[in-house]
């Protein structure tokens, strides 16, 4: 660098050692350790620039720094600098630019990105952003059910990108002859599609036979189980609806309406399975005497699904129905 500085430099050090008052040698040899190491970047800076100079500007260079004052010397040696220091940053800038930049959407993964898969489907495994899918980006990944983006559990999709469902209980009730649980099953699909439901095809009845029950055959959801207002929550989720205790009674009919209390139709136990062998209206195919098992509307423990004794298939109940994938 140049001599001029160094002596400035030195002499700044040295007044403030002096104004300090304090620790004045110390300051001078912290000055001087300073000076000298800057000396010696100097001359390597010098050096590396004339390595590939001819010998008589090596000359001129050396002249420069020996050079105590301002001179043609040092003007020259601060010019050099300032040329190679441009040099130094073009040729360092060069391999960032002669990378190839990322280029998302070109199909081919570069630094920075995830993967690039060149569409600009933003709902397979590879968003537009060439970040692998994930709960929580703002986009639908390949299983996900939904994802609003955001960290709320309580406004319809859920933190692990899981949707609502709707779960009612119908608005008719009806003898233990239901054609079955396929005939239950069309009750539910036509009390869904009366309330006006969406996916009214999906819901299948809480039921159980010697066959089936609903731990079986039901979706196990990872999101809200709500009744069709879209906001009384009946479980958080499939494990939360089956561990015997309901946020909220399945109360309210397709039509979201308030039921107000009524046996159900289920011989099913509060996580899912078979509650009896043989009290099931022989399979949902008799209305006479035999015995049903039925659970209460209006209840929240595991009456909702199991009242403790069984009732004659000739009288009357409602079915819950669940909405499914
Ligand atoms: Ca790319
Ligand atoms: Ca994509
Ligand atoms: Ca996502
Ligand atoms: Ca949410």
């Amino acid at each position: 660098m140049k001599p001029w500085s160094f002596d400035v430099t030195l002499g700044v050090a040295a007044s403030v050692a002096l104004a300090s008052g304090c620790r004045a040698e110390a300051a001078w040899q912290e000055a001087l350790e300073i000076s000298v190491t800057w000396e010696s970047e100097s001359e390597s800076m010098s050096d590396a620039s004339s390595g590939s100079e001819s010998d008589t500007e090596t000359t001129s260079s050396t002249e420069g720094e020996t050079t105590t004052t301002g001179g043609p010397g040092g003007t020259m040696s601060e010019s050099e600098s300032d040329a190679t220091t441009a040099t130094t940053s073009t040729t360092t800038s060069d391999p960032t630019n002669t990378s190839e930049p990322a280029d998302c959407g070109d199909g081919d993964v570069q630094p920075g990105e995830q993967c690039d898969d060149g569409n600009d489907d933003n709902n397979d495994e590879c968003t537009n952003q060439c970040k692998h899918w994930m709960c929580g980006d703002g986009y639908v990944g390949p299983t996900e059910e939904c994802d609003d983006g955001n960290k709320n559990d309580d406004d319809g999709c859920n933190t692990a990108c899981a949707r609502d469902r709707v779960v009612f209980v119908t608005s008719k009730a009806y003898p233990g002859n239901l054609s079955g649980i396929s005939g239950a099953t069309s009750a539910c699909v036509a009390a869904a599609s009366s309330g006006g439901l969406e996916n009214p095809s999906s819901y299948l009845p809480w039921l159980s036979d010697s066959e089936m029950s609903p731990s079986g055959f039901f979706f196990h959801s990872e999101g809200r189980y709500v009744l069709p207002d879209m906001i009384t929550v009946v479980a958080d989720d499939w494990n939360d609806l089956a561990d015997g205790e309901l946020h909220n009674p399945i109360d309210m009919t397709e039509y979201a309406v308030l039921l107000d209390g009524g046996p159900v139709w289920s011989n099913t136990l509060p996580w899912g399975d078979r509650y009896t062998e043989s009290e099931h209206c022989e399979g949902w195919t008799v209305n006479g005497a035999e015995p049903g098992r039925r659970g209460y509307s209006l209840a929240t423990d595991e009456i909702w699904t199991a009242i403790e004794a069984p009732n004659p298939c000739s009288s009357y109940a409602h079915l819950y129905c669940f909405e499914q994938e």
